[in-house]
C-alpha cells in the first residue's frame, strides 16, 4: 500500500437541498395527438444528497479483510410515478486510493446495487488501483467509458479523471447496469442510499456532495385512472346509503316524538354523511375527468 496521501477538503453540502427537475415526456414515436393521451408518463427529477463529508477509515487488518468504514448520503426522492427506467448518480469526492472506496447504491425498498467497488481489486485480498478520485464522477448506463479501465491505465495520471462512466460490480471491471436492478422497485419515491465505504486502512477521503438522477415511467396511466373511477364510485355508493340510513333515522325518530337531545345527535349524523357524500361526488367527478383524459 502506498503512503497514506488522503485529500480530505472538506467542501462541504449546505443543508439538504432537493432540487427536482420534472419533466413530462411522450413515448418516442407516437402518433397522432390523440395517441398523446395513451402515452406513458415518464418523469425525470434530480435529488441532491445529504450527509456528505470525510468518510471513515477502514479497520486494521489486510486488504479485503478489513471492517470497512461507512459513510451514508441520502436522497429525499419525491413527485415520481411509476417504475425506475433510469439511474444516474453523481458524487464528488477526494481519495488517495481508488482501491479503497466502494459505492453502492440502495432504493427506498432495500434493493442495493454496486456503482463501482474497489476499482482495480481483481480478488478479495488485492488492494486495488493506487490512484486517486478527486472530482466528481458521474454513473450511469449512458456513459461508454469505463472507470476501472482509466484507473489501471498506465498513463502517469496521479487521479482518475472526473467525467461520465459506466458502473461495475466487485472483482470486474466488467461493466455493470446502474438502472436494471432497479427496475422492480415499486416506489421510487422515497430515501434513497448512496453508502460509501472504505474498506483498507491508512489511505482516507471524503465525500463532498452527490446528485441522484431518476427517470420513472408510468406505463399504465389508464389503468391506474380505471382502478381510481370504480373506487370513486364503490365509495359514493356506500355514502349514498349512509345517508339514506341516517336520514331514516331521523325520521323515525321524529315520528315517535324522541327526546330533542336524540333528534340532534340524529341530525348532526345526517349532516356528516351529507357532508361525506359531497366530497365523495368531487372525488368521482375528479376521477371520471382524469380517465377520461388518459383512456
Ligand atoms: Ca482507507
Amino acid at each position: 500500500m502506498s503512503p497514506c496521501r488522503a485529500r480530505a477538503r472538506g467542501l462541504g453540502l449546505a443543508a439538504a437541498i432537493v432540487v427536482a427537475v420534472v419533466s413530462v415526456a411522450p413515448t418516442p414515436g407516437q402518433g397522432a395527438a390523440g395517441d398523446a393521451r395513451r402515452a406513458p408518463a415518464t418523469v425525470t427529477a434530480s435529488f441532491v444528497g445529504t450527509n456528505a463529508g470525510a468518510v471513515p477509515d477502514a479497520a486494521p487488518g489486510a486488504c479485503g479483510s478489513a471492517t470497512p468504514g461507512t459513510r451514508d448520503l441520502t436522497f429525499a426522492a419525491s413527485g415520481l410515478p411509476g417504475r425506475v427506467s433510469f439511474v444516474s448518480v453523481e458524487v464528488t469526492m477526494s481519495h488517495g486510493w481508488s482501491g479503497d472506496v466502494a459505492l453502492t447504491l440502495i432504493a427506498p425498498n432495500g434493493v442495493a446495487a454496486p456503482v463501482m467497488v474497489r476499482a482495480g481489486a481483481a480478488t478479495s485480498a488485492d488492494c486495488g488501483n493506487g490512484k486517486d478520485y478527486e472530482g466528481t464522477y458521474t454513473f450511469s448506463d449512458g456513459a461508454s467509458t469505463n472507470l476501472w479501465a482509466t484507473a489501471l491505465a498506465a498513463d502517469g495520471a496521479l487521479a482518475i479523471a472526473p467525467g461520465h462512466y459506466r458502473a461495475s460490480g466487485p472483482f470486474s471491471g466488467a461493466p455493470v447496469s446502474l438502472s436494471a436492478p432497479f427496475a422492480g422497485v415499486p416506489d421510487a419515491n422515497g430515501t434513497w442510499t448512496l453508502r460509501v465505504q472504505d474498506v483498507n486502512k491508512a489511505v482516507t477521503g471524503t465525500v463532498s456532495g452527490a446528485r441522484l438522477t431518476l427517470t420513472t415511467t408510468d406505463p399504465v396511466p389508464c389503468q391506474q385512472a380505471t382502478a381510481r373511477l370504480a373506487a370513486a364510485q364503490a365509495s359514493v355508493s356506500t355514502l349514498s346509503a349512509a345517508v339514506k340510513r341516517t336520514t331514516t333515522k331521523l325520521r323515525k325518530l321524529k315520528q315517535n316524538d324522541a327526546a330533542p337531545a336524540k333528534v340532534k345527535k340524529a341530525k348532526a349524523k345526517v349532516r356528516k354523511a351529507k357532508a361525506a357524500l359531497a366530497a365523495g361526488q368531487t372525488e368521482l367527478a375528479v376521477a371520471e375527468a382524469v380517465r377520461a383524459a388518459v383512456c
